[in-house]
């Protein structure tokens, strides 16, 4: 075994963080393996994920594929990152344009106000990423281990501050964006330069331990889910100006079915800040990740591991000593709601912008051309929302009746009569597209969120504001362990399922029933819905009076069921509360 200067062991160095440090700030050998046939080889694809492209296969195709005797047909994922999730008319019709000519025909707006494109070839790789660049979009770093896409409020409500609130978004991933050349030499056949140390000069050859997510709320308005991010700043708003913010840290909802050091956490407040310290204080919550964060054990490689392991008070000493300056105390956590924004709403500077409910952020058939068409005629600024929706900005009150008929005739759903559980519904893509998924979400949350639809509308809670979230697996991709009601992938037709998260989104849930079958996910929260419709305070929500009926969630299921689970699986350490147990 290697040996270090004091005649320790050296420690290995992990695959994941040797493909960064060979890769040659991002380049790898992608350029050459463009030009051959077949997928990229595996080595190369964590390099592939920093610009913004996963090799997948269509995994419905997988068993014909293997009974035929055919190797893997790989397909690409390709995602454009969108701080705050802004673009304008013609930037939206160049994206609707391209999944025409590059991939399957359809768009999937993603739960960080992202863009997807899925089934993309390889050979429609560098043509796809030209075609965004034109448009001034760029699929660079909205993968690996950067900061993702800075999410921000989207909503142009009256007052300056949402539009500073976006300028601080901008500049926070303009400043955490990877400096190399790689992205303009392999898919731009940008000039080649010569791998200098100050490529990179806040990554370094490393970058960061595993992915780094940051969002900008306000104190009124949480629709980015700030408590589930690595870093993210509420503002603080006095007479439409930002004046300070409160620091969040150490969020995320990643792990592992059965693995108990992996777990969901709700993120911590830090302190508060001054209104022009945010870029230097998202920055420093980064370089604290970069140079502490776990980089021997990938499970454990987000922020909200090295904040358990070193507790709040030690955690915000070291960002005080990166800042170079103190922290103002932390202030009582706000709970805004996580506001949809769907219907129409007053702008800043005059006129209205509307909101548009997507199913699970999928557009395709008629549904895209739906939006093309309304995008063609208002020609409206476009903005992807946290909750896979759109907004429609720019527009005079005059011109909603012909938006909204354009979107009915086109089977999209305006917000009259769209029962609440449909319109707080998310879902991940899942199956047949994604590599990890256990169980479908996308294709199987619109039967399920409508039978939970019906059962609350039976016992007249159809007005209740609902946050319901499924996804494939327990990554978390559509954020479902601070919803209300959360259905996650446990493996084909089954899933855990979860309540008492709420609207504020800051506190996580419970497992209220392991390994429900399909067909039984209504009928086992029916005791709950049953006890709601009769107990229920004005304007509670279904995960305050989860919260209320019991203590803790066991107490709350047996109160309701008489039952006591059977063998309780892995789901939070006891006595865990979101920040340490
Ligand atoms: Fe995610 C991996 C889709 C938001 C936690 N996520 C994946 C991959 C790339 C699967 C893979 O690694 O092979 C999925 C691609 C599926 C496909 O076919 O498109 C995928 N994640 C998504 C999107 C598209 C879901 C959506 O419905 O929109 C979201 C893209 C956001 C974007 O534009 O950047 C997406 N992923 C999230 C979120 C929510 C968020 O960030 O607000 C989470 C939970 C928050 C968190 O990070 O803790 C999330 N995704 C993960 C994880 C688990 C990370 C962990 O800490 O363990 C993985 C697995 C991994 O990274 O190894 C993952
Ligand atoms: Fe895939 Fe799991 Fe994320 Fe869903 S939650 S997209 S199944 S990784």
């Amino acid at each position: 075994m290697p040996q270090t200067a004091t005649g320790k062991p050296a420690k290995k160095i992990p695959a994941a963080e040797r493909a960064k440090l060979d890769s040659r700030h991002l380049r790898g050998t992608l350029e050459a393996e463009l030009a051959e046939p077949g997928g990229f080889p595996k080595a190369e694809l964590p390099v592939l994920k920093f610009h913004g492209i996963y090799q997948q296969e269509n995994r419905d195709e997988r068993k014909a594929r293997r009974a035929a005797g055919a190797g893997k047909a790989h397909t690409f994922m390709v995602r454009i990152a969108l701080p705050g999730g802004v673009m304008t008319a013609d930037q939206y019709l160049a994206v609707d344009d391209i999944t025409d000519a590059h991939a399957d025909g359809s768009l999937r707006l993603t739960t960080r106000q992202g863009v997807q494109f899925h089934g993309t070839g390889k050979g429609d790789l560098k043509p796809l990423v030209r075609s965004l660049h034109d448009s001034l979009l760029t699929t660079f770093a909205a993968c690996g281990d950067v900061r993702r896409n800075v999410m921000a409020c989207p909503a142009p409500l009256p007052g300056g501050a949402r539009r500073e609130l976006l300028e601080v978004a901008s500049a926070i991933a303009l400043e955490l964006e990877p400096k190399s050349r790689a992205y303009h030499e392999i898919w731009l056949d940008g000039e080649k330069q010569s791998i200098s140390d100050g490529d990179e000069p806040f990554y370094g050859d490393g970058y960061l331990p595993r992915k780094f997510k940051i969002a900008l709320a306000t104190e009124d308005d949480n629709s980015v889910d700030a408590y589930t991010q690595d870093c993210a700043l509420v503002a603080i708003v006095k007479d439409d100006a930002i004046v300070g913010y409160h620091l969040l840290a150490g969020g995320g909802l990643g792990m592992t079915h059965n693995k108990p050091d992996t777990f969901a956490r709700i993120a911590s407040t830090v302190g508060t800040l001054g209104p022009d310290q945010a870029v230097a204080a998202v920055r420093a919550v980064a370089a604290i990740f970069r140079d502490h964060g776990n980089r021997q054990d990938r499970r454990h490689a987000r922020l909200k591991y090295l904040i358990e392991d070193w507790g709040l008070d030690r955690f915000r000493r070291e960002l005080e000593s990166e800042l170079g300056f103190a922290l103002g105390d932390p202030l009582p956590a706000p709970r805004p709601h996580q506001h949809d924004y769907l219907g129409v709403h007053d702008q800043d500077g005059g006129g209205v912008f509307y909101g548009l409910w997507i199913e699970n952020g999928r557009l395709r058939d008629d549904a895209r051309t739906g939006v093309r068409r309304i995008v063609e005629r208002f020609r409206p600024g476009v903005r992807v929302t946290a909750g896979q929706n759109l907004l429609f900005t720019d527009l005079d009150r005059g011109q909603i009746p012909e938006l909204e008929a354009i979107a009915e005739a086109h089977g999209l759903g305006t917000v009259d009569g769209l029962p609440q559980a449909l319109r707080g519904s998310m879902a991940c893509p899942a199956l047949p597209t994604c590599g990890l998924a256990l169980a479908e979400a996308e294709r199987q949350l619109p039967q399920t969120s409508r039978l939970l639809a019906s059962a609350l509308d039976a016992r007249g809670l159809a007005d209740v504001p609902m946050v319901v979230r499924m996804t494939g697996c327990p990554n978390g991709c559509a954020r479902p362990y601070n919803a209300d009601i959360a259905f996650v992938g446990r493996k084909p037709g089954a899933y855990h399922v979860f309540v008492g998260g709420g609207v504020a989104g800051d506190r996580l849930a419970d497992l209220w029933k392991a390994d429900v079958p399909e067909a039984d996910l209504i009928p086992v929260l029916e005791p709950l819905l049953d006890r709601f419709a009769e107990e229920r305070l004005d304007d509670e929500t279904l995960g305050d009076f989860y919260r209320r009926v019991g203590e803790d969630g066991a107490a709350t299921r047996r109160l309701l069921t008489g039952k006591e689970e059977p063998a309780w699986q892995h789901w939070q350490p006891a006595g865990f509360e979101g920040g340490r147990p």
